[in-house]
């Protein structure tokens, strides 16, 4: 284990991996779209911190108070469809370029990363702008913000929707979560961006890659429990430090 500041810092080992690897995978979460303007869950100003996650981000929540749930969407939606990816999306992009094999796994449901041109991000908890018909299951994307009806309804059945995003105590979908297992096991090196490491599946996905031999190298303004696990960690803010690392493979930074 060992804390940077600057991809020039890291152990030559260390920076060897980062050129030479040809499979490779990144995590990421919410600390990814910070800098563009998306709020963190945790910490001080994070998301949950004006509303307690059991209220809102749960079935049981959703049962009980359908339209809360949706109001708090709805805000959600309204801030972030004026948004736009930042450099550390764009560099995580352009990466996909420069790896034989190259997988992106996010726990974001803001959609930054395919606006900013990842082909097919594995989104573990789902998309804020699709929601899904309660009585059918059917998935429709709905870019409204803020929504015309609340809370909105099906137009084949009229039955309740509700955003397609997993909440907690919700299954992740099995082949999704299959996906990103196989990339976690499969890659030579695994990056992990801007999460706070905390969430289950998604946060083992780091110790699944350790496990099989891949060397780890996270991201973050702070050390994590993820920083235990990874061989290198630099601090600082993925805007920065993603275009860096596309540069040390080759690449030009966005
Ligand atoms: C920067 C930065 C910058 C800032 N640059 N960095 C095993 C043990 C214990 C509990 C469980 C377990 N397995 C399952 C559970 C229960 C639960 C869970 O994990 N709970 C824990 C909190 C304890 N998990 C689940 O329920 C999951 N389901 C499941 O496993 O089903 C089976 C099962 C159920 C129950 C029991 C057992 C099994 C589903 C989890 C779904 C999570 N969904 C959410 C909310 C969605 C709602 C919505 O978005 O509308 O997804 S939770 C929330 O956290 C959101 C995120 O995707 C997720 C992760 O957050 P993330 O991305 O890490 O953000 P932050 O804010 O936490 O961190 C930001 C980081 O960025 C910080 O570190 C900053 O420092 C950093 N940062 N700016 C770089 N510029």
């Amino acid at each position: 284990m060992s804390i940077h500041t600057k991809v020039s810092d890291l152990a030559d080992n260390i920076l060897e991996k980062i050129k030479n690897s040809k499979r490779v995978s990144a995590l990421t979460g919410a600390g990814v779209s910070a800098e563009s303007g998306v709020p963190t869950f945790r910490g001080s100003d994070g998301l949950w911190n004006n509303y307690r996650a059991e209220e809102l981000a749960t079935p049981q929540a959703f049962k009980r108070d359908p339209n809360l749930v949706w109001r708090w969407y709805d805000w959600r939606r309204t801030l972030l469809a004026p948004l736009r990816p930042n450099d550390g999306h764009y560099a995580l992009s352009q990466m996909e370029k420069f790896y034989d094999d190259f997988t992106l796994v996010t726990q974001n449901v803001d959609g930054l990363h395919r606006m900013a041109g990842s082909k097919t991000p594995v989104e573990l908890h789902g998309n804020i702008w699709l929601m899904r018909c309660v009585s059918e299951g059917t998935v429709t994307e709905n870019r409204n913000a803020p929504l015309v009806a609340m809370p909105p309804v099906c137009n084949d059945c009229g039955g309740l929707l509700r955003p397609h995003i997993v909440w907690f105590g919700e299954s992740l979908d099995e082949d999704i979560l299959t996906r990103a297992f196989r990339a976690a096991e499969q890659c030579d090196l695994f990056f992990v961006i801007g999460t706070s490491g905390v969430v289950q599946p998604s946060a083992s996905l780091a110790s699944i890659a350790q496990q099989n031999s891949a060397t780890v190298i996270e991201i973050n303004l702070e050390p994590t429990p993820i920083t235990d696990v990874a061989d290198a960690t630099l601090l600082g803010p993925s805007a920065k430090i993603m275009p860096e690392l596309l540069e040390a493979v080759g690449g030009n930074p966005p």
